[in-house]
């Protein structure tokens, strides 16, 4: 029989290139989607399918039980969250209650669906849980390149959910027996990324630029610096920290890091534009508290699950940039559903 993944968060970036994956491995796979009407979910379904979709809403703890007992999957990914940074401070408490609480609702589902009792500490329960964890949690760091024992100093409302749920997963897999685990992702990024998110809000910019639809393109901090990977490499790792033989949690990155200066002048070089005449700072979108820099060691990865990112930051910038020039050269609208290449 076909193993059954339930992916939470499915409309969104990780939530596409997961199911592609575990389609491709034969997976029987069922998005958690939440809305009366969402748009993003009809966007999702015109491009996966094959997906199988289930209603149900992280602040919903009802809603969750009864999409595992109707799933019953035998993995869970729990991808869903409020994921943008800015956001977190302007909508602290739904952010809390989203990407914190949200872990702990995940985890009562399974924990209560699979009869896990409390004091009942045996390796019970068959569903295996993913939580999508952050190097956002890290924040202020301690040292660098980041491990899976590095501590956290987290730098916005965001940052200190993730870790609330992160420790909870650890929890559960500690009192439990659960077969629970964090993945600490670095930033990854896809044409499918965010508009949001300075890589896409620059590739976009780009585009617009390059094909006379902007004349310039207003950032922030320039000199923050981030370990930026591709996607499509990232949800290969949240697959195979599922089909270890222990729970443990594991660091994924590049071990390589770049400015938001680097990648403005990566995307531009791009398009044959040079980004001193088109870039504007803007103070206004500085944050309350910046995380400085991030960079993964992922050597755990790599010599435990034999995970390799395979997109290089040069490739991953040139793809999005053409990515974008080719949708709105077609007419496209990124808000728009249709806009997934
Ligand atoms: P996206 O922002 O693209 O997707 C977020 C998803 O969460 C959407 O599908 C959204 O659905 C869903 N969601 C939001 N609120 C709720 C809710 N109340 N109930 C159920 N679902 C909800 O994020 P990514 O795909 O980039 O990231 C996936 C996960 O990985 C997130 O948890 C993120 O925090 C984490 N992460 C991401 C990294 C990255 O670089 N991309 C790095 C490290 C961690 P809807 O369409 O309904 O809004
Ligand atoms: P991040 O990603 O906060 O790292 O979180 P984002 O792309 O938003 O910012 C990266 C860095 O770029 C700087 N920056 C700007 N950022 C945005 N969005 N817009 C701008 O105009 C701009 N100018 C400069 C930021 O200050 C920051 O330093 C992402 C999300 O996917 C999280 O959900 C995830 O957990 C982490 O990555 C790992």
């Amino acid at each position: 029989m076909a193993r059954r993944a339930l992916i939470t968060g499915i409309t969104g970036q990780d939530g596409s290139y997961l199911a592609e994956h575990l389609l491709a491995q034969g997976y029987e796979v069922w998005g958690l989607a939440r809305g009366q009407a969402n748009p993003r979910v009809s966007r999702m379904r015109k491009l996966l399918a094959d997906v199988q979709v289930v209603r149900g809403d992280l602040l919903d703890q009802g809603s969750l039980i009864s999409a595992v007992e109707r799933v019953q999957p035998d993995e869970v990914y729990n991808l869903g969250a409020i994921s943008f940074v800015p956001m977190s401070w302007e909508q602290a408490e739904l952010t809390a209650e989203v990407t914190g609480m949200g872990v702990l609702r995940m985890l009562e589902a399974i924990r209560v669906c699979s009869g896990v009792s409390r004091g009942s500490n045996t390796r019970s329960g068959q569903m295996r849980f993913y939580q999508a964890s952050s190097s956002e949690m890290f924040g202020q760091v301690a040292e660098t390149p980041q491990t899976e024992r590095t501590g956290f100093h987290p730098r916005s409302p965001y940052g200190v959910a993730k870790a609330y749920g992160h420790f909870l997963t650890q929890n559960y897999r500690e009192s439990y027996g659960m077969y629970a685990v964090s993945g600490i992702l670095f930033n990854h990024e896809s044409p499918r990324r965010g508009a949001e998110f300075v890589t896409r809000k620059v590739t976009l910019g780009v585009a617009r630029i390059k094909l006379g639809l902007a004349s310039e393109l207003r950032l922030g901090n320039l000199e923050a610096r981030r370990d930026w990977g591709f996607a499509g490499d990232y949800v290969r790792a949240m697959h195979l920290m599922l089909q270890a033989a222990a729970p443990e949690d594991y660091v994924i990155g590049t071990g390589r890091m770049k400015s938001v200066r680097e990648l403005v002048e990566a995307a531009f070089t791009a398009a044959g534009l040079d980004w001193e005449q088109y870039v504007i700072r803007d103070q206004t979108l500085h944050r309350p508290a910046e995380v400085d820099l991030l960079c993964a060691d992922p050597k755990k990865a790599r010599v435990q699950l034999g995970w390799e990112p395979t997109v290089s930051f040069d490739d991953l910038v040139a793809m999005m940039v053409e990515s974008d020039i080719r949708l709105l050269s077609n007419g496209g609208d990124p808000d728009q559903d249709s806009s997934w290449p």
